[in-house]
């Protein structure tokens, strides 16, 4: 599978309002700051698509965009994990929504969850995985920034991340959206979920 084009379609703001394409949908997930922006524009080849933002954690919307005229959705999550402390109700707001979405979109065929290459995954990283084992919803870790590291030390972070995820590292892609690399990758499990 090629990604050949990406359009922005809509952003949703609250559960009533996820929507349903008629397409199979893959949703990129991640603390703030990981990289998510940088990796949807890195993935479709279109470098404004998803705004890189200089303020992490504003953002809290689905945000649906279409590839191959409609191919398949990609879902932009709100990143978790935020900088700025939320208040009791928009912490509830963005539960609301990301659980909704999680647990009950009939379309959705996998999770991209984006964590860092060089840190240990958060309890928020942990807390995402086994939210969704526990609602088999299937999922693939996208490590980032994999340019900041020597091919070595990525393949051991890599195999200390999965243990620590307790995860086969067949599930773990290695990328950096600054060195262009691990796209074939994410395209092939991509490819391989949304026949399923
Ligand atoms: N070195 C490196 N930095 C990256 C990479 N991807 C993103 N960044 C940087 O990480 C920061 C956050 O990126 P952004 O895509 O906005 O993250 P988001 O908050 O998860 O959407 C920015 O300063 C980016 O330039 C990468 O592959 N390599
Ligand atoms: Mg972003």
């Amino acid at each position: 599978m090629e990604i050949k084009t990406a359009k922005f379609i809509t952003s949703v703001a609250t559960p009533d309002n996820i929507k349903d394409f008629g397409a199979g949908e893959i949703a990129v997930a991640g603390r703030s700051n990981v990289g998510k922006s940088s990796f949807i524009n890195y993935l479709t080849g279109r470098k404004g698509l998803a705004k890189t933002s200089s303020t992490p954690g504003k953002t809290r919307l689905l945000n649906y965009f279409a590839v191959n005229d409609g191919q398949f959705m990609l879902v932009d999550l709100p990143g978790y994990g935020f900088a700025v402390k939320l208040s009791d109700d928009e912490r509830r707001r963005w539960d609301a929504l990301m659980g909704t979405y999680l647990t009950s979109s009939p379309r959705l065929k996998l999770v991209l969850v984006l964590m860092d290459i060089r840190r240990e995954p958060s309890e928020l990283d942990k807390q995402m995985v086994s939210f969704l084992a526990a609602h088999i919803v299937p999922f693939a870790v996208v490590l980032t920034k994999a340019d900041k590291l020597s091919r070595a030390a990525a393949g051991r972070q890599k195999s200390a991340i999965a243990s620590v995820l307790k995860l086969g590292v067949d599930n773990i892609i290695i990328t950096s959206s600054l060195n262009k690399q691990g796209k074939e990758d994410v395209c092939a499990v991509i490819e391989k979920y949304l026949a399923e």
